[in-house]
């Protein structure tokens, strides 16, 4: 069960280039993130697209750094992207951000129980994640890998080696605690849990395909490939909205 909130654009399943700033429209959801991977605005991305609701991305760096790395004024500045911006409100950190949209769309439970374990795999995957791409950056976290691809590397090898294979293993427990792992990760519709879910499962596959092959995760295998068919999601991967990781940090 999912809060009946009403769905903006249903069926427009569109997204728009938009370099005017990050105001976007006034209408519609405006997205604003890096052009350089699909990032942790993938998280956002894939709820936009499962709902079917238009968005339009602002990728432009310089707008980037204007109204949000170095933004000031107005209320609750940003740290850093992605954030979602709809009129005059704007809203960043992207697990508040996925909730927030989850609740318009449909992809919260309604049920408090099942909407506080949703938050609970939702921020699983983010940590998942985060240390995924420090492995990557293990000398200077923000700094770009190319310029750390050395030293790093004893931190990539040790996350592939012990880190990887324990995450991997926690989700396919996660997945069969219920429903014989056939089921969604939380109660009996799709939620944000689930595309979090997905993302991860991706990045992790393009990331490190040959340990994704190897491991044994046949619930979770099983779940991507579920996830990954629905209609509007199986649209928006094989369209040109999709952007490739950025093979150097599971971004
Ligand atoms: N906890 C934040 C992290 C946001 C974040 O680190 N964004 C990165 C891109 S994925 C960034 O642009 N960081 C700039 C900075 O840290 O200065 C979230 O989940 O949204």
């Amino acid at each position: 069960m999912h809060q009946p909130y009403p769905v903006l654009h249903q069926d427009v399943n569109l997204i728009q280039k938009d370099l005017s700033g990050m105001s976007g429209s006034d209408e519609g959801w405006t997205l604003v993130y890096w052009d350089v991977c699909p990032g942790r605005a993938e998280f956002l991305r894939l709820l936009f697209e499962e709902a079917g609701v238009l968005y339009t991305e602002v990728n432009d760096r310089d707008i980037i750094i204007k109204d949000v790395i170095k933004g000031e004024g107005g209320l609750y500045p940003h740290f850093a992207p992605p954030v979602i911006k709809k009129g005059k409100f704007s809203l960043s950190q992207t697990h508040v951000a996925s909730r927030y949209l989850a609740g318009k769309f449909g992809l919260l439970p309604i049920d408090e129980e099942e909407a506080a374990h949703a938050e609970q795999v939702n921020l699983t995957c983010h940590d998942y994640i985060a240390e995924g791409r420090l492995a990557f950056h293990g000398i200077y976290p923000t700094g770009p890998y190319a310029t750390q691809k050395e030293t790093t590397q004893p931190y990539i090898d040790r996350f592939l080696e012990s880190r990887l294979p324990r995450w991997l293993q926690y989700f396919e427990r996660l997945l069969k605690s219920k429903d014989d792992g056939k089921g969604f990760v939380v109660g009996k519709s799709l939620s944000y849990a689930d595309l979090g879910l997905l993302h991860v499962l991706r990045a992790t596959e393009a990331q490190f395909p040959a340990a994704w092959e190897a491991e044994d995760v046949p619930a979770l295998k099983a779940f991507k490939k579920r996830i990954e068919a629905r209609p509007k999601l199986a649209a928006y991967l094989t369209s040109s909205r999709c952007q490739p990781f950025s093979g150097d940090s599971m971004m």
